[in-house]
């Protein structure tokens, strides 16, 4: 963060003008620098690209956001640390890649039957703030969501258990026991390195929300989608907090009211625009499948996962974490945001 005094931002503005630099450049007094692990053009990057530009605007121009998607200034793993040791101001993370680390997040990320990453993505700021889970601690949260209910996205046709059952699948950190309880071989990894462990064949596919067969182009090696819906990933924005403390009241103001904001946005922008035109462009150009599961069959998947929500609820009590209290108002909460 760069704040700077008028005296000193007319200085600089000079001095950039000399320089043949653009003087706008120097107009703001507060300049925050914005991370993000993945690349431009994915979802998660449009947002944080949205609330850049939200922010600059309703600040009538006193902040800009550098921003810094591509892990060029953080990546998945280092993003939480990196934000308290001061490497960015905001660090756009997923916290469902540590569930150790964000246990309580976690439960969003169980199958608890979203309909819609819109639906999740309320859900889950809703939760945080009447909760307020200790793991955000030394945290400002400015932003969260999720991605829709991830599906099972494969190199070969996954149409029963027998077909899954061994396949090398990756996930995010919290999708390893859904897809372990299915009996395939999970492995958990960010998503930026999925690309390459697909081609050199580490991994034969992976369960995510689906616009990634668009956007990192995998629909070239992954050819089938089985429609069964599982879990959400989830992500969180966040400022280190005594960074945010320093921040000009009407500055903070303006980031509160668009943390209201980004869940029904980006969910909005990821239900409706984003996974729909992935989908149209795999199946067009490069044959993607949509492989149905017989009722039966995912009659026989949603009981192996019937127990995950029951026995996380007792393994985070065990903890001394409030996490039957957490499920029990996600599903107060879930179907008020369910589109009617
Ligand atoms: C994701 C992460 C970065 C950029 C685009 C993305 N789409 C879905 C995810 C979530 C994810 O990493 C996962 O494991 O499902």
């Amino acid at each position: 963060m760069n704040r700077r005094n008028s005296l000193s931002a007319i200085a600089a503005a000079l001095a950039l003008g000399a320089l043949g630099l653009p003087q706008a450049a120097a107009a703001a007094d507060v300049t925050l620098t914005y991370a993000f692990f993945a690349p431009a053009k994915t979802f998660p990057a449009v947002q944080m690209a949205h609330w850049a530009q939200q922010l600059n605007k309703r600040s009538s121009g006193k902040v800009e956001v550098k921003t810094f998607p591509g892990g060029t200034l953080l990546g998945a793993k280092d993003m939480y640390d990196g934000v308290t040791k001061g490497v960015a101001d905001i660090g756009l993370g997923s916290p469902s890649y540590d569930p150790g680390r964000f246990p309580l997040t976690s439960g969003v990320a169980l199958p608890v039957g979203f309909t819609s990453a819109t639906q999740a993505s309320k859900t889950l700021w809703a939760l945080t703030k009447e909760f307020k889970p200790k793991e955000y601690e030394g945290f400002k949260v400015i932003a969260m969501f999720t991605t829709e209910p991830g599906f099972i996205q494969s190199k070969t046709a996954v149409r029963n258990a027998a077909d899954l059952a061994g396949m090398k699948l990756r996930a995010a950190g919290t999708g390893v026991p859904v897809l372990k309880a299915l009996g395939a071989a999970p492995i958990g990894m960010p998503m930026p390195e999925v690309p390459q462990s697909v081609s050199t064949g580490v991994i034969n596919g992976t369960m995510t929300s689906r616009e990634v067969l668009q956007d990192f182009k995998l629909a070239e090696s992954l050819k089938f989608v089985t429609d069964y819906p599982t879990v959400v990933v989830a992500f969180a924005a966040v400022m280190d907090q005594k960074k945010w403390d320093k921040l000009p009241a009407d500055v903070k103001k303006v980031i509160e009211e668009l943390a209201e904001e980004m869940p029904g946005w980006t969910g909005n922008y990821h239900d409706n625009e984003n996974v729909g035109a992935a989908m149209a462009w795999a199946q067009k150009d490069h044959k993607l499948q949509v492989v149905p599961l017989a009722a039966d069959e995912k009659a026989r998947w949603d009981a192996k996962l019937k127990s995950m929500e029951e026995d996380w609820v007792k393994e985070m009590t065990g903890k001394g974490l409030p996490a039957a209290a957490y499920m029990k108002r996600l599903h107060e909460l879930a179907p008020q945001f369910a589109k009617k």
